[in-house]
């Protein structure tokens, strides 16, 4: 197995280890990444964290040596295969971070902004290198990429194919923060700490207010943001938490 999962206080861990190749994305790890996917969705996890094996790389991006040669269809296919397993994952109920302690290009930086989080270390290097390869970004590069940073960012870092270090990826919003502390994992679960105490129904409305929202025009995002705050106030949740601000004690949420 390329792609392993497991559990640590109440939060997913996904590793990618294919350290040889820079954990780059085979069909293989792809369809094994769909798999964790699943157990995820069914586990009573709160939260996921996704490293990369070893101290070069989070992920390389595409497998470069199985794209050649292939019959047309068999890359549609396989743009296919990567644009539906990110997409599952940014659907996924609960939040994810990616940590990027090393390289994430191509595919593997598509990963990462698939996730609801990026956390990098100062290793970190991103891109969307595709163009150097004759190619574009496959797998939701050219969608999630300028709803993060913006059209004429993202343009350039797309027709460019440059290489973006951590200092700029955290200016420019490519990257929530830089933590070096500790172990990818640690990094990953810090900064998903402060989260892990709130309903996971009004995360999971939240977020979906604000990515929703940002493929709207403002009134229909509005229109969204009631609809979702009006199914948020309605929970149990929002009873214990309201309730529990007048007892002046800790809710006891219920994640509905
Ligand atoms: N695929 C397969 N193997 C890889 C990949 C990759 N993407 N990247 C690195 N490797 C392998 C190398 O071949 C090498 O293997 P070996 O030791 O057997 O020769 C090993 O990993 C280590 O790599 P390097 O020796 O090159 O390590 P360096 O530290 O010198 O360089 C880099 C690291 C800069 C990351 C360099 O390896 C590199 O540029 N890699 C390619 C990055 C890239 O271009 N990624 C984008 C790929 S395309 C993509 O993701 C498109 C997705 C959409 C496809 C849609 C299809 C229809």
């Amino acid at each position: 197995m390329t792609v392993s999962l497991t559990f640590v206080d109440q939060i997913a861990h996904i590793n990618l280890s294919r350290p040889k190749a820079l954990n780059a994305l085979s069909f293989q790890i792809l369809s094994e990444f769909r798999d964790v996917l699943v157990q995820v969705e069914e586990s009573e996890a709160r939260a996921l964290v996704i490293t990369g094996e070893g101290d070069k790389a989070f992920c390389a991006g595409a497998d470069i040596p199985e794209l050649i040669g292939r019959p047309l269809m068999r890359e549609l296919e396989g743009a296919q295969l990567g644009q539906e397993v990110f997409q599952a994952l940014a659907q996924l109920k609960i939040p994810s971070v990616a940590v990027i302690h090393g390289y994430a290009f191509g595919g593997g930086l598509e990963l990462a902004l698939a996730c609801t989080f990026r956390v990098a270390t100062d290793h970190a290097r991103m891109g969307l290198p595709e163009v150097k390869l004759g190619l574009i970004p496959g797998y939701g590069g050219t969608q999630r990429l300028p709803r993060l940073v913006g059209e004429g960012r993202a343009l350039e870092l797309v027709m460019s194919g440059r290489t973006v270090y951590a200092e700029e990826g955290e200016r420019i919003g490519l990257v929530n923060k830089i933590d070096n502390e500790g172990s990818p994992l640690e990094i990953g679960m810090r900064f998903l700490q402060p989260m892990l105490k709130h309903s996971l129904c009004a995360l999971y409305f939240a977020r979906e207010a604000v990515q929703r929202g940002m493929q709207a025009d403002i009134t229909n995002g509005l229109r969204i943001e009631r609809d979702l705050s009006t199914l948020a106030y309605r929970s149990d949740d929002a009873s214990e938490g309201l309730q529990a601000f007048i007892d002046k004690r800790t809710p006891n949420f219920k994640d509905c």
